[in-house]
């Protein structure tokens, strides 16, 4: 059965989220971020850079948001939540999955730091051009591929509701509509619930 180590208020809630639209039987192991579980020896064997979440299922290991809704996705094909190899939506799907990590999380960072860079030597470029392309991107929606929901849309939601909240995104409608679509969905409501309720047992 597949294990995830998580902790409430933290990206790791994107990874119950996911899990809970799979709907297969899953075990939420939580690490306990406050009191230094993450930097433990016995964690850091799971994840040698002390973040949750982390994945195991039998001797496979998957570190990083990204990685977990790429394998997941494929684990459980019935779930329909990733394009087949072969699919040219699959292309588009990659683009996003990868897109939250590599230039969502960096512009947020530069947004909340003040750092200046150089657009064409950084990767992400600068924010407004991350905020431009993911605007474009959501312009065909409901969903980040289109009509189908899909892994991306858990990295680009969670991205999403993180730059809403922290106020790294601005509140353009096409960012708080697709919210509101992500957020009404029963997965992910029942994520929040999972969540409040190890906060509610802390
Ligand atoms: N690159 C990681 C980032 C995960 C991450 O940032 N986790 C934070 C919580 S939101 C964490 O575990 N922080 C604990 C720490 O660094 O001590 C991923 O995408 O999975």
């Amino acid at each position: 059965m597949v294990k995830l180590y998580w902790a409430p208020h933290s990206r790791s809630v994107t990874s119950i989220w996911l899990l809970e639209e799979i709907g297969a039987p899953y075990e939420r192991v939580l690490v306990d971020l406050r009191a230094g579980e993450q930097d433990k020896p016995e964690y850091r064997a799971i994840n040698s850079m002390g973040k949750v979440p982390a994945l195991v299922e039998g001797d496979a290991v998957v570190c990083e948001q990204g990685a977990i809704c790429t394998w997941l996705g494929d684990r459980f094909p019935e779930a329909g939540l990733a394009p087949a190899i072969g699919d040219p939506l699959r292309a588009t799907w990659l683009r996003w999955l990868f897109f939250a990590g590599n230039c969502i999380e960096p512009a947020y960072m530069q947004k909340f730091s003040g750092w200046e860079t150089v657009k064409s030597r950084a990767a992400w470029g600068d924010p407004d051009t991350v905020y431009a392309a993911l605007e474009k991107g959501l312009e065909h929606g409901p969903w980040i591929c289109g009509e189908r929901f899909t892994t991306a849309d858990i990295m680009i939601g969670g991205g999403v509701f993180y730059g809403l909240a922290f106020g790294m995104l601005d509140k353009r409608p096409v960012f708080t509509e697709y919210a509101e679509r992500c957020g009404a969905r029963p997965a992910f409501i029942r994520s929040r619930e999972i969540e409040a309720e190890a906060l509610a047992a802390m």
